[in-house]
């Protein structure tokens, strides 16, 4: 497509030199994995909807060479699981279960387990980084340029409760997909491109530094977001404040960097500031990338995204819902339409 003219290509590359750029410049190296992780049960509702579900609060304690810690999270499955389940981690923005951005029993009732992380729990929302995973890592507070920002720690997060979800003999390991919203969706392509564990790595609407193409995005800026948001990023990033034309890469790279599994891209009409045409793009961008690597591409007709669209024929999926920017129902049903499809 015309608009894909002066967009680079990865198809040269080796996927760890396209994570390495997309860390060193954008989103910052993140910590090494943890080398022993153990979840300990704080309290568990056996009576979840009405008995259908076994809601557990837990608490990830990990061991790495940079420190030990532990934070929060949710575990919900179906009680009764006959075989192992397919199930979702989710990083959400809310300590609640249910929530308007996870539909719990609509999900426990498609057969599907759910791991939820509440950001905040793993480190704060904001520029201080000296609390939660944020303190045991940079002690003093301070980071180097290329080491991880926010986004990085909770990507890393949703990969420290992957470890131990690989321990869970009720889930389906190869059937884990990692899943959020806006920054959160952001969160879950660097998730997905950094662990080749998850199955399909989701973002919903996840716009500017997500999925959107940095050159052609009509909504949010490099220079907006690192306004807003500079800790979400690496201090490298900051070069490319209205300089998106001089990125060694566009955001097609980290759709390209979740091979070897699936990813999904999710727009709303309605959510003009992440650009559903620079989100769908990328994925056109990345389809070649997906092929040579042996996978499906992305299917799509010669055109841009419209209300109502789903392409669910190949290994990077799309849809475009109405209404504006959220996490809901419609964006979960499609999710899960798309992973039971999948063989
Ligand atoms: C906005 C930000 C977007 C998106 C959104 C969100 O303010 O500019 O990139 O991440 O927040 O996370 O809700």
């Amino acid at each position: 497509m015309k608009r894909l003219e002066n967009i680079p290509n990865p198809i040269n590359m080796d996927k760890k030199e396209v994570l390495d750029l997309l860390l060193k410049e954008e989103y910052g190296y993140l910590p090494s994995s943890p080398y022993a992780v153990e979840a300990s049960e704080e309290n568990r509702d056996e009576g979840f909807f009405g008995g259908k579900a076994i809601l557990s609060k837990m608490k990830l304690h990990f061991k790495a060479e940079w420190g030990n810690s532990e934070f929060t999270f949710y575990y919900v499955r179906p009680k009764r699981i006959k075989e192992p389940v397919p199930a979702f981690i989710h990083i959400n923005f809310r300590d609640l279960i249910p929530d308007k951005y996870q539909p719990t029993e609509e999900i426990i009732d498609a057969g599907y387990a759910i791991f939820t992380i509440y950001y905040n729990d793993v480190t704060t929302d904001n520029g201080d980084f000296t609390n939660g995973i944020a303190g045991v890592l940079y002690p003093d507070g301070t980071r180097k340029p290329d080491q991880c920002g926010k986004i990085g720690l909770w990507a890393w997060s949703a990969s420290a409760v992957m470890d131990y979800v690989q321990t869970l003999p009720e889930i389906r390991k190869d059937r884990v997909s990692v899943i959020g919203h806006s920054r959160l969706g952001k969160t879950a392509l660097l998730a997905g491109a950094t662990d080749e564990r998850f199955f399909c790595a989701i973002s919903n609407d996840s716009g500017n530094s997500g999925a959107a193409l940095s050159r052609i995005t009509t909504g949010e800026k490099i220079r907006d977001i690192t306004r807003s948001f500079p800790y979400w990023f690496c201090e490298n990033y900051r070069k490319y404040i209205d300089k998106e034309n001089e990125l060694p890469f566009d955001q097609n790279y980290l759709i390209a960097a979740n091979v070897p599994h699936k990813v999904y891209v999710a727009s709303a009409v309605g959510d003009g500031w992440a650009c559903p045409d620079a989100e769908y793009l990328s994925c056109v961008a990345a389809s070649e990338y997906y092929v040579k690597n042996g996978l499906k591409g992305f299917e799509h007709p010669d055109r841009l995204p419209e209300i109502g669209d789903v392409f669910h024929n190949g290994d990077i999926a799309y849809h475009m819902r109405d209404f504006g920017h959220a996490l809901n129902r419609t964006d979960w049903n499609h999710y899960i339409d798309y992973l039971n499809s999948c063989k």
